[in-house]
């Protein structure tokens, strides 16, 4: 089942003579600026972001899973699901996918369907935390760190056949993280289980096809208590730079220590030439996957505007990967993603909107107040209207959540998938 264009379109005239107002209102405000309503909407229409391949069925925690209705069962349904997201977004046309969460027994066959869904596949995850059935050897005290040569081979050879699948998909990227650690001090060697690390990823990274990027991926702690082996954006960056030019760090905006200045170790990884990606999602406490934008928005937007200005300065070359990594325990998914993708949309037209002349001109007199002022007069400002024009410029829906309730589509799968919900891995 898809959103069909007419579908969006009759949602959109609900409010279409509103957003008309908007806009205008919006398009006089800016101009007071200097601003350009239309060049700031065609570089809104420029933003993608890809949809992680596991978001789509219900979260949960190791407490228990609370199913919703119309579930996907398989990776094709996945694709289904997030075709809506795209489709009532404009936004988010790629897939990120997890193997073997969601690894194809057909690998053609899943690009057939995406192109069907008009989907492409971006950076591919690889997955040793966890013991997959059949394995020879267990993971559960490391796997690229392994004191045993013989399972960080294992875990090696993951890795590798994770990118064969993603070249046959079409991805150009593979993001690593790997929970690997200890829980009790004492339990591993800090340095020689990093150096491990380091010499496994050589091993991969060798391998990589020439047009590909490697990302690794840190996180403080969980599952690992004590220690993380790759535990902060300066491990990740070590490792990065000691593999090479196509590695680099994705930053997953939950995996920081609480009160992390984050814009500024985005600001550190660009100088280092070595920001290579993002998992988006937001967090109160720790790696909650919560929606991105739901508790931190003006973080986020703190980080866009790092984003927009090393783009003015470092042109088409400067390019990180955009994903979204959040678990949906009490929200419908489809939903969740869709506020996501507009919560990023909106994050990125407020740093479009800063006066960046100004902003510098008042850095350099150490102006405080007035350069503050700069961003939070872009921060406060109403841009929703510019997302939303984007939105329908592209066909999408000027509110993508009361399309997507309006199109009745999760009723319509509850019905179509009732045999039997798919039951996703547990996440961590
Ligand atoms: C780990 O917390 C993480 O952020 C990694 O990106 C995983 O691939 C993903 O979440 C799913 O568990
Ligand atoms: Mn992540």
């Amino acid at each position: 089942m898809m959103i069909e264009s007419e579908r969006i379109q009759q949602s959109n005239q609900a409010s279409l003579a509103t957003h008309r107002e908007d806009v205008e209102h919006l398009t006089t405000q800016l101009a007071g600026r200097k601003l350009d309503f239309e060049q700031v909407v065609e570089q809104i229409r420029t933003f993608e972001v890809a949809i992680p391949s596991w978001s789509l069925g219900t979260g949960g925690t190791r407490f228990g899973r609370f199913p919703g209705l119309g579930e996907p069962r398989d990776v094709y349904e996945k694709l289904e699901d997030i075709s809506v997201v795209s489709r009532l977004t404009r936004g988010a046309p790629r897939v990120s996918l997890h193997i073997p969460w969601d690894e194809p027994d057909d690998a053609q066959a899943l690009v057939d369907r995406a192109g069907e869904l008009g989907l492409g596949f971006d950076a591919v995850n690889s997955n040793t935390f966890q013991d997959q059935a059949g394995q020879a050897l267990s993971y559960k005290f490391g796997s690229l760190s392994h004191t045993d040569a013989a399972v960080r081979e294992q875990a090696i050879a993951h890795n590798l056949h994770v990118i064969e699948i993603g070249r046959r998909l079409g991805s150009k990227a593979i993001t690593i993280w790997l929970a690997d650690g200890s829980n009790y001090p004492g339990q591993t060697h800090l340095r020689h289980s990093f150096e491990r690390v380091l010499a496994s990823l050589q091993t991969i990274y060798s391998h990589l096809p020439e047009s590909w990027r490697l990302l690794t991926e840190h996180k403080p702690y969980e599952p690992a208590f004590y220690s993380t082996v790759v535990q902060d954006w300066g491990s990740s960056l070590m490792l990065a730079q000691a593999l090479g030019e196509r590695a680099s760090c994705l930053v997953d905006l939950g995996h920081h220590l609480p009160n992390t200045n984050v814009e500024m170790v985005v600001a550190r990884l660009i100088t280092a030439g070595k920001l290579g990606g993002f998992h988006f999602n937001d967090a109160k406490y720790g790696d909650d996957d919560l929606t991105t934008g739901s508790i931190r928005p003006y973080q986020l937007f703190l980080i866009f505007n790092e984003l927009v200005d090393a783009k003015l300065e470092l042109g088409a070359d400067f390019k990180p990967a955009y994903m979204i990594d959040q678990s949906h325990n009490v929200k419908d998914p489809i939903e969740a993603l869709l506020q996501s993708v507009v919560a990023l949309q909106n994050a990125y037209a407020r740093a479009l909107v800063v006066d960046r002349a100004r902003l510098s001109e008042f850095q350099q007199a150490n102006d405080v107040m007035m350069a503050e002022r700069a961003l939070t007069e872009a921060y406060e400002t109403d841009v929703r209207p510019l997302a939303a024009e984007a939105r329908l410029r592209g066909g999408g829906a000027l509110d993508p959540v009361r399309a997507f309730r309006d199109s009745r589509y999760r009723e319509a799968v509850a019905r179509d998938r009732a045999s039997g919900a798919y039951v996703p891995p547990q996440s961590l």
